[in-house]
């Protein structure tokens, strides 16, 4: 995280990270993904929902990195997880899902810094102390108007509550349009939320990353356990699926920085101490 993309962060709430995913890998992961969207039975546009259903324009699936270890790969790309530590205190891996967006599915609008929310709070005490990071990797080019996130960029420090009538918000909205393999880092506590406009599905992988007090809530602490058996010894990927723990979180943290267990160029990301 340099020190330009950390005051960005800081200041508006999300970052964009262009290449985030190694074109082979993004590859692989592309793939698999149209194999899932085949699994997940979306509406197409004009094709009429089967008598008494209701159209599916939107899908997703859960602890996916369960089930692929290509999309495990994906969501601790090198390049995010550098970033990762320089926003969450002792961080790891909280859920992933595989999402599809078909025209006219999204998501409504949520979070807001205020009324706290301890579960996903921003705050800023000598460092950024992110409660929870939600992580966008693009695995196809999302355009503007093709289920870009929207986001109130600052809303993760808003001092008052979103007015009640959230039209008065949309002025300050911003759109963020991304590339394939680009991975999108946002606080949780930023208001956002997204809605496809265009005929085409929109596929991305998600991954949050919470502090390590943080309880999962796709599943139980042993949720990673078999990813985490299979990760080396005292590496950065171990760390991140290592179990949550309720009171002090002694966990030890690798010794070397991210950029140096995965050969990154240390100019290319510069670590906040974590
Ligand atoms: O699917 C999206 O575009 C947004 C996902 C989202 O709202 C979230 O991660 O909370």
């Amino acid at each position: 995280m340099s020190p330009e993309e950390l005051y960005a962060f800081d200041l508006n709430g999300y970052l964009v990270v262009e290449n985030a995913v190694d074109p082979p890998l993004l590859a692989e992961a592309q793939a698999r993904a149209a194999i899932w969207e085949e699994r997940a039975k979306l509406t197409r546009p004009g094709q009429a929902p089967e008598p008494g259903e209701t159209p599916r324009r939107a899908y997703r699936f859960d602890r996916i990195v369960n089930d692929e270890e290509t999309f495990l790969q994906v969501a601790l790309s090198p390049q995010v997880l550098a970033r990762i530590v320089g926003l969450v205190v002792l961080p790891r891996l909280k859920s992933t899902w595989l999402d599809f967006k078909a025209q006219g599915g999204g998501i409504g609008f949520h979070s807001n810094h205020t009324p706290y929310n301890p579960v996903e709070a921003y705050i800023f005490q000598q460092r950024v102390c992110a409660s929870l990071v939600t992580v966008c990797y693009a695995l196809n080019d999302v355009p503007l108007e093709g289920g870009a996130l929207e986001v109130v960029p600052g809303s993760h420090k808003a001092n008052l509550p979103m007015p009640a009538d959230e039209r008065a918000v949309e002025p300050l909205r911003r759109r963020l349009p991304l590339k394939a393999g680009s991975a999108l880092i946002f606080s949780h506590d930023m208001n956002h939320g997204s809605t496809n406009r265009l005929p085409y599905v929109r596929r991305c992988l998600f991954a949050s990353f919470a502090t390590g007090s943080s309880a999962h809530t796709q599943g139980d602490n042993d949720l990673y356990d078999a990813a985490f058996a299979r990760m080396p010894e005292g590496s950065w990927l171990k760390y991140f699926l290592r179990r949550p723990k309720g009171d002090r979180d002694s966990y030890p943290m690798p010794k070397r920085t991210v950029a140096e267990e995965f050969g990154l160029e240390p100019a290319q990301v510069c670590e906040v101490s974590a």
